[in-house]
């Protein structure tokens, strides 16, 4: 899997490399089919925090590479497994994700907050089969979903399309320069401050949990299953960065000892 600032990154250098080298004739690279992007409630990705309790709103996106633009309804959401994380250290907060107000406050492994059982959701709806709230990378705070590494069940955080039913896509984007449909596929995934200093930030994203059929979709009408580990097809965004700043109250006491300070040495 590789993060899409270097598929920028790539992309870019891509389109220099077939400038140069365009009259010979150099294959282009294909954008990645699948991105995965974490996100502000507002589309941005950073953010500043001040204080513990501080809650951090954002959503996950699922985009898919539609490469015949303007055919509407070849592109479609399937399914996703992996895992919203918050990087190691840094700010600590607990991820948390509640889609229908229905699983209360859990601590570890929870159920579905919609049957598990239902077999074809409806056109427009997403299931979330299993989810889990655990601490994947032990460093004290909860995350939510799966990793590879993982033997319990829950594989898939988010998932569609079954019975030929998908959920619609919510309208396309330009990304690296390619043509992507998007698709929200959690809405409001918390992000709680916990601890951190002035200094301290993290990065909340996702990560595509390894192996065959782990995310899939279809573009132009092709059912792509994408193997996050073994193939440049996939890509997650940057995430929502979180740093920690003074609050202002704390401006005002620094402000306050700078004034001091200076008149002391007028005097
Ligand atoms: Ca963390
Ligand atoms: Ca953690």
């Amino acid at each position: 899997m590789k993060r899409l600032a270097a598929v920028r990154g790539a992309c870019l250098g891509i389109a220099v490399a077939a400038l140069i080298v365009g009259l010979v004739g150099a294959p282009a690279q294909a954008s990645p089919i699948i991105i995965m992007d974490v996100r502000l409630q507002d589309g941005s990705h950073s953010i500043q925090v001040d204080h513990v309790g501080q809650v951090v709103t954002t959503n996950l996106y699922f985009l898919i590479l539609d490469t015949k633009s303007g055919t509407a309804n070849y592109e479609a959401f399937t399914a996703t497994a992996g895992a919203i994380m918050s990087s190691k250290g840094g700010i600590l907060g607990d991820l948390m994700f509640d889609p229908g107000g229905t699983i209360g406050d859990p601590v570890g492994a929870w159920g579905p907050p919609v049957d598990d059982s239902v077999s074809s959701p409806g056109y427009d709806e997403v299931i979330y089969k299993a989810l889990y709230r655990q601490d994947l990378d032990a460093d004290g705070d909860l995350d939510l979903g799966t990793l590879k590494t993982d033997t319990n069940g829950g594989h898939y955080f988010a998932a569609a399309g079954l019975g030929m039913k998908y959920k619609p896509s919510e309208g396309s984007e330009m990304i690296g320069g390619s043509k992507y449909q998007r698709y929200l596929i959690a809405e409001g995934v918390e992000f709680t401050v916990a601890s951190g200093k002035p200094g301290d930030s993290t990065t909340v994203n996702y990560v595509g949990r390894g192996g065959n059929n782990s995310q899939k979709g279809y573009s132009d009408a092709v059912y792509k299953s994408i193997d996050p580990e073994s193939t440049s097809q996939y890509a997650v965004g940057d995430g929502v960065a979180i740093s920690y700043v003074p609050e202002p109250a704390t401006l005002a006491l620094l402000g306050l000892g700078a004034v001091a300070a200076l008149a002391r040495r007028r005097r």
